[in-house]
C-alpha cells in the first residue's frame, strides 16, 4: 500500500467517528484532504453535516466535493475536526503547520469537542522537532520578534536554524491571514508545553505550530495496519 493509501484509510477511520447532525472542522492538507473527499462521498449519500475549513485550499475542495460549509460565527462550537500534522508524540502533542494553515487550525480545533488526527504513521515520532517548526509572524518588526523567538528557544533549552518561509516560486510564503511564517530546525524539543507558552508571550508572533493538549486521538495508518491512540 502506498502513502497515500494509507492517507486514505486513516481518514476513513475518522470518517467512522462522523454522526449525522455534526459539525465538524475540516484540516488541511494530503491527509484532510481524503478526508473531506471521502465525507463528500457520504453528504451526497445523504448525511446531514456542515463544516468548517480551516484554509481557503480547503474550502475550494470542500465546495468541489459538496460539502456544506459554514463559519464559526454562524454556530458556537464544532463536535470534531479532523485533521493532518507534521509530527505526534506519544501525549499526542504535535507539530502542525507544514502547509502554512496553523493558525485556521488552531483556532478550529479549540473550538472543537474532539479533535482527531489523521496520518501515516511516519509522522509518529518519540519527541517533537526533527520537522522544523513553524511560527507565523507579522512582517512589521520582524527584527525583533525573531530576537524574541531566539530567547523563548535559549529559555527553553533549544536553538537552531531560523528562515522565513518562501513559496515555490521563490516569493515570501504569505497565509491566508496576511503573515509570514519563519521556519525553526530545532531537532529536538525536551518540553513543548513550555516552548509553546514561550513562544505565544512574544509580541510579533501571531500563532505558533505546537498544538499542546488539543488533540483528542490520533490515527494512524501504516503497513501492519490501522492504530488509534487516545
Ligand atoms: C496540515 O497539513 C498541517 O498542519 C500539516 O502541516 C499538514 C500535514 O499534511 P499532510 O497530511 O499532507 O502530510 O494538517
Amino acid at each position: 500500500m502506498n502513502m497515500d493509501q494509507l492517507k486514505r484509510q486513516a481518514a476513513a477511520r475518522a470518517l467512522e467517528e462522523v454522526r449525522d447532525g455534526m459539525q465538524l472542522g475540516l484540516g488541511t492538507g494530503s491527509t484532510a484532504k481524503h478526508f473531506v473527499e471521502l465525507l463528500g462521498e457520504r453528504v451526497a449519500a445523504g448525511l446531514n453535516v456542515i463544516g468548517v475549513p480551516t484554509s481557503e485550499a480547503t474550502r475550494a475542495d470542500a465546495e468541489r466535493c459538496g460539502v456544506p460549509l459554514t463559519t464559526l460565527d454562524e454556530i458556537d462550537h464544532l463536535d470534531i475536526t479532523v485533521d493532518g500534522a507534521d509530527e505526534i508524540d506519544p501525549e499526542l502533542n504535535l507539530i502542525k503547520g507544514g502547509g502554512g494553515a496553523l493558525l485556521r487550525e488552531k483556532i478550529v480545533a479549540a473550538a472543537s469537542d474532539r479533535m482527531i488526527v489523521i496520518a501515516d504513521d511516519t509522522k509518529w515520532v518519540p519527541t517533537l522537532g526533527r520537522f522544523p517548526l513553524p511560527v507565523e509572524v507579522i512582517p512589521f518588526g520582524l527584527g525583533a520578534t525573531r530576537r524574541g523567538i531566539e530567547k523563548a528557544f535559549a529559555e527553553c533549552g533549544v536553538s537552531g536554524q531560523m528562515a522565513v518561509r518562501r513559496a515555490k516560486d521563490g516569493h515570501v510564503f504569505v497565509t491566508d491571514g496576511g503573515h509570514w511564517i519563519v521556519d525553526a530546525q530545532l531537532g529536538r524539543i525536551a518540553d513543548p508545553a513550555s516552548l509553546a507558552k514561550a513562544l505565544s508571550a512574544i509580541p510579533g508572533v501571531v500563532e505558533h505550530g505546537l498544538f499542546i493538549g488539543l488533540a483528542s486521538s490520533a490515527v494512524l495508518a501504516g503497513g501492519e495496519g490501522i492504530r488509534v491512540i487516545e
